[in-house]
């Protein structure tokens, strides 16, 4: 892409509504704008992010065996009726009626819906295990609606459900979930830590929630510190290897980690006091294991290899797409601007032409431009007629990993140099050699 011909509305000036650095810089960086209270346009930088999230997501879903699909927003209050929970969900569903008078519902989760799916679909323990899910987006009426994309009214969440004949299968599904899941935040160059939650209106009393340190996050949390040296790897994981997520679930979440609403102070003192730590996270995603709320309340019920009859045993498991970008901002940004982890940088790389309109330089940058692009990679030049230095403040602020920068005095002894955002340090080295070390560090990413 060539800047002059993207649409990247910067802005100069710090929006005074923002708060937190995410929100700062996602409004300064062009990627949204605020519609109303919690509702955001995605604009092209922060829409070709949310997309890449999104892409890592369905990714390790998949990987994990479990089956997109897509249900509408929309919904049909009856549905919700059948579980209790249309009076229930109190004012943060946004209700809505159609021209027959019926009542309608912006989808805040999908429980109901992913479970009249099922019952009119599957009734043997055959079709089983199912595990369905879907990046959609949803709406909550939010008392705060705060921190832009992080706590939004609208926002894009995965959320997949699964269907097991007995508990321990459902555990299983469980545990799998837990696996991907820390596989994914790691792919995008995130530390999630799993923390034992509470269900809220989901329910259920065994959940998890997937936690980003940060300083600006909205939840309390209380951890050992040995939680934080976990690291996911590129370990081969066999989903339907019961005995090996069971042990990765229980290396993740032995030790004591939790948000307030389970925190137990009796416990959190037996840990060593250097390692007890007390300190603010960012709620990326959860998982529940509820069993047979919804499916006993809605009839969802399956035959049994002795012929009887059960109701199914069940789970949701989301992930906050949208709050994800903030998240990643929050835990990778500097004085500049952000800094994004090559899994989820919109462009590959930036290339800075020194001086627009010179022939040689010109020519150096489009050669450039058609290497990188010929490796299958996306660059992002700036080929603008502007000072080097509001070139370099561009590129700072959206945070693409690697700059390339190219001006005559490098061009006369043939190098360009070829800079980390992350690190600040410069290399020089001919264009051929920057490509193929874009190149590599991209290889089968
Ligand atoms: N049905 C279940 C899981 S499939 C569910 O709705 N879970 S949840 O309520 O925990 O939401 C899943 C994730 O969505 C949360 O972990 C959080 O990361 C994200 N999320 C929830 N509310 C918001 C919001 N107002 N703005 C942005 N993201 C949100």
């Amino acid at each position: 892409m060539r800047l002059s011909r993207y649409f990247l509305p910067v802005l100069k000036e710090t929006p005074a509504e923002a708060q937190i650095a995410s929100h700062r810089l996602m409004l300064r960086a062009g990627m949204i704008k605020q519609q109303s209270a919690g509702i955001y346009s995605w604009l092209p930088l922060g829409y070709k992010v949310l997309k890449r999230v999104e892409q890592i997501v369905h990714e390790e879903q998949i990987r994990a065996g479990h089956i997109p699909l897509l249900m509408p927003t929309l919904q049909s209050a009856d549905l919700w009726r059948e579980s209790g929970r249309y009076d229930d969900y109190g004012q943060e569903m946004l209700r809505l009626k159609d021209r027959h008078d019926r009542d309608m519902l912006y989808g805040p989760t999908n429980e109901e819906m992913i479970t009249d799916i099922f019952r009119a679909n599957v009734s043997s323990y055959k079709q089983l295990p199912l595990t369905l899910y879907h990046i959609q987006w949803k709406f909550r009426d939010e008392m705060r609606p705060r921190f832009g994309v992080m706590r939004g009214r609208e926002f894009l969440m995965k959320d997949g459900y699964t269907f097991d004949l007995t508990r321990e299968d459902a555990l299983h599904a469980y545990n799998r979930h837990l696996v991907s899941y820390l596989r994914t935040y790691e792919r995008m160059g995130l530390q999630a830590i799993p923390m034992r939650a509470d269900g809220g209106p989901i329910g259920g009393d065994y959940t998890h929630e997937f936690l980003v340190l940060a300083e600006t996050g909205e939840s309390e949390v209380f951890y050992d510190s040995e939680v934080t040296d976990l690291t996911f790897g590129d370990r081969q994981i066999d989903y339907d290897n019961r005995e090996q997520c069971q042990s990765i679930l229980e290396e993740f979440t032995s030790r004591y980690a939790r948000t307030d609403e389970t925190h137990d102070p009796a416990l959190f003192e037996q840990i060593p006091e250097a390692r007890r730590r007390v300190a603010r996270g960012i709620e990326v995603g959860q998982i529940f294991y509820f069993g047979t709320k919804y499916s006993e309340a809605m009839g969802a019920s399956v035959v049994t290899p002795d012929g009887s009859r059960v109701p199914v045993e069940m789970g949701s498991h989301g992930i906050g797409v949208s709050r994800l970008l903030g998240a990643l901002i929050e835990a990778n940004h500097d004085d500049k601007g952000i800094i994004w982890p090559e899994g989820v940088t919109p462009f590959h790389c930036g290339i800075v032409n020194l001086k627009q309109g010179d022939s040689a330089t010109d020519a150096a940058c489009e050669g450039l431009y058609a290497a990188l692009v010929a490796k299958g990679l996306e660059p992002l030049y700036d080929d603008r007629d502007e000072r080097a230095g509001a070139k370099f403040a561009t590129m700072d602020l959206i945070g693409l990993p690697w700059r390339i920068t190219v001006g005559p005095r490098g061009l006369a002894a043939n190098v360009v140099e070829l800079t980390s955002r992350r690190t600040g340090e410069s290399e020089e080295l001919s264009a051929e050699a920057a490509v193929e070390r874009i190149a590599q560090i991209y290889a089968g990413r």
